[in-house]
C-alpha cells in the first residue's frame, strides 16, 4: 500500500481523503493556501504546507508548488481531488516523472477524455450509445456542415471539443442559422479553449443527467457501480443528486453499467470515473467521461457500500478490484444536497465567518463537510461549504430523513442554500421524480413571478 499520500485539494474533498487515508493506514500532507492556514483538514493531516497565496492560480493550481511540497515530504502519491488539477494530464505527467504515483487514470487518458471529439470516438468504439450527430469533428465545407445537420435533424447542438461541462455550445433551430452558428461556435472555441475543432449533437430538449460511476484497476479488470440522476442543476451547477435515478429500469442499469465497465477494459481505464450520459424517454445516450472522483460520489456509497475514495487508494497502489460486478448490490436510496455559501434566490456567493454551526444526526444521515463554528468561509474559491447526504430504504424515506436533517440543521453568518433545498424537499416534481435538466432553473424562474 502507498505510505503516505499528498492531498492536492481544499475543502470537504480534502477532508474525505484524508479520512479514507486514514482508515487505511497512510500518512497524509495537507497542502494549503495563506488563506485556508486555519482548515480543519490542515489540523488533522500528519503535515502540512503552505504552497502560496490565496489565488488559487498561485496556489492549489500551481503544478511546480505542489511537487515541490510532494519532494519536500517524501510522499508516495498524490490524490487531486476533483476540480484544480484532477483532470490536467500535464500535471498527472509531471506528477508521474517526478517519481509520484498521480491517484488517478494515466495522462494518456486524461488527455484522450478532455478531448471531447476523441471521448466520444473511443465509446461509440468501445460500445458506448452516444448522441448521434457528426461523426468526429465538424468539417469546414459548408455543404458538409448543412448535410450533417439535415441528417441529423433540427434542433441540432454545436459543441467545442476542447470544452465540456457546458462550455462552448450553441443550440440551432434551423439551418438559415447554421453556418453563422458555426462559425461563431468554432471562434469561441478557439479563444476560449485554444482549439476550434467543434462537433454536432442532434440537440435533446428534455433530457435528465444520469451518470454511472465506474472502478478499473491496473490489471484489466474494471466494474459498474450503477447511476446517480443529477438532473437538479442550475447553469451547470449541479444542487441536488440521488442514486438510484428514480424510475430506471434494473435490466437497463446492467446493460448500460456493463457497456461502461467494458469501455473501461477496452480503452485500459484506470482508477474512479464517470460516464455522462444524458437519458431521455429510457434511452441512454454518453456525452462526456470525468476522469476524477466527484462531488456528488457519497449517494453511490451510501446505496452500495463501496468507499470509492479507498478503492482509489487501493488501485493506486497496484492492487486488484475487491469486488467482482457480482458481489455489488444495490440497496435503498440516497439523496445529497449541495451546501453553499451563498444567497438561495440570487445565489450570490456569501463568504464570511460562521457564527453557529449545528449538525444534524440520525439514523441514515452523513455529513462530509470541512466547516465547523468560528470557521471563515473564504471568498477566493468555490462556495460550496458541504454536503448532506441522507439514505433510506426508500426514496421516500431518505428524502422524510432529509427534511428532518435540513430543519435541524443550522448554519449561521453566512448565507446558504439550506431554504432552497428545504422547498426542493417540499417540490410536487422532485417528490415525483424523474424530473429534466431544465426544471430547477423553470421552478425558480416560476417562483419569483408575482
Ligand atoms: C446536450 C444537451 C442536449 N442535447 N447535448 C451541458 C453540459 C454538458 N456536459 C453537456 N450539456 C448538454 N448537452 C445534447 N445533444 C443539453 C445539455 C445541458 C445539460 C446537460 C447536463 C446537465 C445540465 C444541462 C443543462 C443545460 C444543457
Amino acid at each position: 500500500m502507498i505510505e503516505k499520500v499528498l492531498i492536492a485539494n481544499r475543502g470537504e474533498i480534502a477532508l474525505r481523503i484524508q479520512r479514507a487515508c486514514r482508515e487505511l493506514g497512510i500518512k497524509t500532507v495537507a497542502v494549503h493556501s495563506e488563506a485556508d492556514s486555519e482548515a480543519k483538514y490542515v489540523r488533522l493531516a500528519d503535515e502540512s504546507v503552505c504552497i502560496g497565496p490565496a489565488s488559487s492560480t498561485l496556489s492549489y493550481l500551481n503544478i511546480p508548488a505542489v511537487i515541490s511540497a510532494a519532494e519536500v515530504t517524501d510522499a508516495t502519491a498524490i490524490h487531486p481531488g476533483y476540480g484544480f488539477l484532477s483532470e490536467n494530464a500535464d500535471f498527472a505527467e509531471r506528477v508521474q516523472n517526478s517519481g509520484f504515483i498521480f491517484i488517478g487514470p494515466r495522462p494518456e487518458t486524461i488527455r484522450l477524455m478532455g478531448d471531447k471529439v476523441c471521448a466520444k470516438d473511443a465509446m461509440k468504439a468501445s460500445g458506448v450509445p452516444c448522441v448521434p450527430g457528426s461523426d468526429g469533428a465538424l468539417p469546414d465545407d459548408e455543404d458538409e456542415i448543412k448535410r450533417i445537420a439535415k441528417e441529423t435533424g433540427y434542433p441540432v447542438i454545436l459543441k467545442a471539443a476542447g470544452g465540456g461541462g457546458g462550455r462552448g455550445m450553441r443550440v440551432v433551430h434551423t439551418e438559415a442559422a447554421l453556418l453563422n452558428a458555426a462559425s461563431l461556435t468554432k471562434s469561441e472555441a478557439q479563444s476560449f479553449f485554444g482549439n476550434p475543432m467543434i462537433y454536432m449533437e442532434k440537440f435533446l430538449e428534455h433530457p435528465r443527467h444520469v451518470e454511472i460511476q465506474v472502478l478499473a484497476d491496473e490489471h484489466g479488470n474494471a466494474i459498474h457501480l450503477g447511476e446517480r440522476d443529477c438532473s437538479m442543476q442550475r447553469r451547470h451547477q449541479k444542487v441536488l443528486e440521488e442514486a438510484p435515478a428514480p424510475g430506471l429500469d434494473s435490466k437497463l442499469r446492467d446493460k448500460i453499467g456493463e457497456r461502461c465497465a467494458e469501455a473501461c477494459r477496452k480503452i485500459g481505464y484506470r482508477g474512479a470515473g464517470t460516464f455522462e450520459f444524458l437519458y431521455e424517454d429510457g434511452e441512454f445516450f454518453f456525452i462526456e467521461m470525468n476522469t476524477r472522483v466527484q462531488v456528488e460520489h457519497p449517494v453511490t456509497e451510501m446505496i452500495t457500500g463501496v468507499d470509492i475514495v479507498q478503492e482509489q487508494l487501493r488501485i493506486a497502489s497496484g492492487e486488484k478490484l475487491r469486488y467482482k460486478q457480482k458481489e455489488i448490490h444495490f440497496k435503498g436510496h440516497a439523496i445529497e444536497c449541495r451546501l453553499n455559501a451563498e444567497d438561495p434566490y440570487t445565489f450570490v456567493p456569501s463568504p464570511g465567518r460562521i457564527t453557529q454551526y449545528h449538525v444534524p444526526g440520525g439514523p441514515g444521515i452523513r455529513v462530509d463537510s470541512h466547516i465547523y463554528h468560528n470557521y471563515f468561509v473564504p471568498p477566493y474559491y468555490d462556495s460550496m461549504i458541504g454536503k448532506l447526504i441522507a439514505y433510506g430504504d426508500t426514496r421516500e424515506q431518505a428524502i422524510a430523513r432529509m427534511r428532518t436533517a435540513l430543519s435541524e440543521m443550522v448554519v449561521d453568518g453566512v448565507k446558504t442554500n439550506i431554504p432552497l433545498h428545504r422547498d426542493l424537499m417540499l417540490d410536487a416534481a422532485f417528490l415525483k421524480g424523474g424530473a429534466s435538466i431544465h426544471y430547477l432553473e423553470k421552478m425558480l424562474a416560476d417562483k419569483k413571478k408575482p
